[in-house]
């Protein structure tokens, strides 16, 4: 079924994102929360696939006590998040803008702990580090789990940067800063034109893999989290194989129809051995 609107469509082809309000109950997303909670339980310091919080290695809240600020895979390590990466909602808008048939590219959670200064995350756009793929059918749907903005761990954007190609980047040294911050060279061009919306629990934010944007700061006692869930086109070719996540190349639809786990490995492998033997 067509999930987006026609404007929709043109919406995210012009200006390079879309957001989608309300796609998700609030009795959704406190079982996505409380799936995130116990992954984070135990996600000591030093577990591998997932980033902590530079600054501080104070406890943190109930939600996210060990600071984390990244987890990769996270379909791999829970059924209702691997459920979220394949609900018809999510995965049926990505059909809308690229296609029936799609694959996985990334599942993973961006998590900005309390009074996290993300400032070094920085202005980036996603493609470069995917690059090279076959054609430009990628991209990125943020599910925010609170309330998120400007200051709260929301997500700012410049719109129709998706069009400009890829922008050299850089790191930069920030004094009495532990990290160097990530930095777009010449993004000053493109400042005046960014946005920083409010997002609300439930609402999802559908991004194109070239467009600017930036992980904001969260000035609450409160962590935030977004669930990351990349897709692209079956026929958008990691040209590299640069992709080692688990979810890469894992069928996610087919004929528009939402694959099951056990449907998604069987494909992929046969999808591997095919490809491999093609040569
Ligand atoms: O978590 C966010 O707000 C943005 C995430 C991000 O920058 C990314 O996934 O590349």
């Amino acid at each position: 079924m067509q999930q987006l609107t026609q404007d929709q469509v043109d919406h995210f082809n012009v200006e390079g994102y879309v957001i989608l309000r309300d796609v998700f109950s609030r009795s959704e997303v406190e079982t996505l929360l409380e799936a995130m909670a116990d992954l984070l339980a135990d996600k000591k310091r030093g577990t591998p696939g997932a980033g902590y919080d530079r600054w501080s290695t104070e406890p943190g809240d109930a939600l996210n006590p060990h600071r984390v600020t990244y987890l990769n895979d996270i379909f791999a390590l829970d059924d209702r998040l691997d459920a979220h990466m394949r609900d018809p909602r999510l995965a049926g808008a990505f059909c809308d803008l690229f296609g029936p048939d799609l694959n996985g590219y990334q599942s993973a959670a961006v998590i900005k702990t309390v009074q996290l200064n993300f400032d070094y995350h920085g202005w980036h756009q996603d493609a470069p580090d995917y690059m090279p793929l076959s054609n430009y059918k990628n991209a990125c749907a943020i599910t925010y789990l609170g309330a998120m903005g400007p200051d709260t761990g929301g997500t700012s954007l410049v719109p129709r940067s998706h069009r400009v190609g890829c922008l050299e980047r850089g790191h930069v040294e920030v004094e009495g800063w532990p990290m160097k911050k990530r930095i777009i060279i010449g993004f000053e061009e493109y400042e005046p034109r960014v946005i920083s919306p409010q997002f609300n629990p439930g609402d999802v934010l559908v991004f194109d893999s070239w467009i600017m944007h930036r992980a904001n700061s969260n000035y609450t006692d409160e962590s935030k989290i977004g669930l990351i869930n990349v897709y692209m086109s079956r026929d958008c070719i990691d040209l590299e194989g640069k992709n080692k996540f688990q979810v890469a190349d894992l069928p996610i639809t087919r004929d528009r129809k939402v694959l099951s786990p056990g449907e998604s490995r069987l494909l992929k492998e046969r999808e591997v051995q095919a490809r491999d033997s093609a040569g």
